[in-house]
């Protein structure tokens, strides 16, 4: 059986996957994409069937940003089913680990566009939208603000003006999630090939959206099935089809994410200070009460606002702590791996240690 292109692309494959291949692998590998993370078990689709693969030999090898996620294209032997290789992702989201060591957790693969999901009220916050966008550049994936409740607003055009001032290339489109006439301006990013990922605080009407978009969670989402003991089981699907074509991506880790491994993303939101920043009379400037100051200067004339600069310093400072953090980490890391080696040898050769 050839590769079903259609159904792949029902699945958000595109070119960009399909160039990956080599001709011999086009004849002698499946493509399939990851549709949840289960006790240990990936499953996979083609678009059309659905089947499992334990994590076993060369994937449980695999570290850090190596390991398959949701989302995730990889390839399989047509002969033996057998896991044969991950293709290279076009964006990553990951999230700390709970707890304290900095650590991450991929969340999913292969997102093109997030949703980031306020509505035109009180939950509307720059700052907030300021740190979704540093986000979603930091994984690569391209942010549109999704302005929700304008049928419960006045004037909702000014909060579309106002996220559009966050950026020169930001999109912004209010929408009232639950009349899905409204939601046109999205189908541009909702084409076959693509997956969209939703993020935004409770309540802003993310399930509301989905629905709107086409997803339909208990038909599609969730699957019973028996597990080994006869029991029944729900294994939640996070890729969810949409009306127009593309594949929303909805798993529990999507959910509470924090700001994490997106320096990239915070220079890239704020790539106006950092133009100031250029032009301090000291490098190391920190824009404080230093002569010469070009930051200070465009808060004197207005051109850059308190609120932005503070919003921005916030966000640095977060991500100097996470990065200093990480290779204090790294040097303990090290020093102990130093430190078990000497005593191997220390035992080998007999010695105390
Ligand atoms: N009038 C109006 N109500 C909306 C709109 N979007 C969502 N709602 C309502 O807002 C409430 C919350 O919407 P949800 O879709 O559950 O919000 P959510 O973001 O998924 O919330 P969590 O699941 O808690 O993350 C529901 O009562 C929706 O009907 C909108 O555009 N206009
Ligand atoms: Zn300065």
């Amino acid at each position: 059986m050839p590769i079903d292109i259609p159904a792949l692309t029902s699945l958000g494959w595109s070119a960009f996957y399909q160039q990956q291949l080599t001709s011999e692998e086009y004849e002698t590998t499946y493509p399939c994409r990851v549709m949840a993370v289960h006790r240990g078990q990936l499953i996979l689709s083609m678009g059309t069937e659905e089947f499992t693969l334990s994590f076993t030999g060369k994937m449980l090898q695999e570290q850090g940003d190596h390991q398959a996620t949701i989302g995730d294209w990889l390839l399989v032997s047509r002969t033996t089913g057998a896991f044969l290789r991950l293709l290279d992702r076009k964006s990553l989201i990951k999230r700390k680990s709970a707890g304290t060591d900095n650590s991450q957790q991929l969340v999913a693969a292969n997102i093109d566009t997030l949703f980031i999901v306020t509505s035109c009220n009180d939950d509307f916050n720059l700052s907030r939208l300021e740190r979704y966008l540093a986000f979603a550049y930091g994984a690569n994936v391209d942010p549109v603000i999704v302005l929700t409740k304008q049928d419960m607003c006045d004037n909702p055009m000014a909060y579309v003006t106002q996220a559009r001032t966050l950026g020169p290339l930001i999109m912004a489109e209010a929408v009232n999630a639950l009349d899905p006439s409204t939601l046109a301006a999205l189908h541009v990013w909702c084409k076959p090939g693509q997956t969209i990922a939703l993020l935004g605080s409770s309540g802003v009407g993310k399930s509301t959206l989905a629905n709107g978009l086409g997803a339909t969670y208990q038909k599609t989402g969730d699957i019973r099935e028996n597990d080994a003991k006869g029991r029944h089981t729900t294994t939640h699907r996070s890729l969810l089809r949409l009306t127009n074509g593309a594949v929303l991506l909805d798993s529990p880790g999507m959910r509470g994410l924090g700001l994490a491994d997106c320096e990239e993303g915070v220079s890239a939101v704020f790539k106006d200070i950092a133009d100031l920043a250029q032009a301090c009379r000291f490098k190391d400037c920190n824009h404080d009460q230093e002569p010469g100051c070009a930051v200070n200067a465009a808060l004197m004339d207005q051109s850059l606002s308190a609120r932005r600069l503070k919003s921005y310093n916030k966000l640095m400072a977060e991500q100097q702590y996470n990065a200093a953090t990480i290779a204090e980490r790294r040097k303990k890391a090290k020093a102990f791996g130093k430190l078990s080696k000497k005593s191997i040898a220390a035992k080998k050769t007999g010695q105390d240690f």
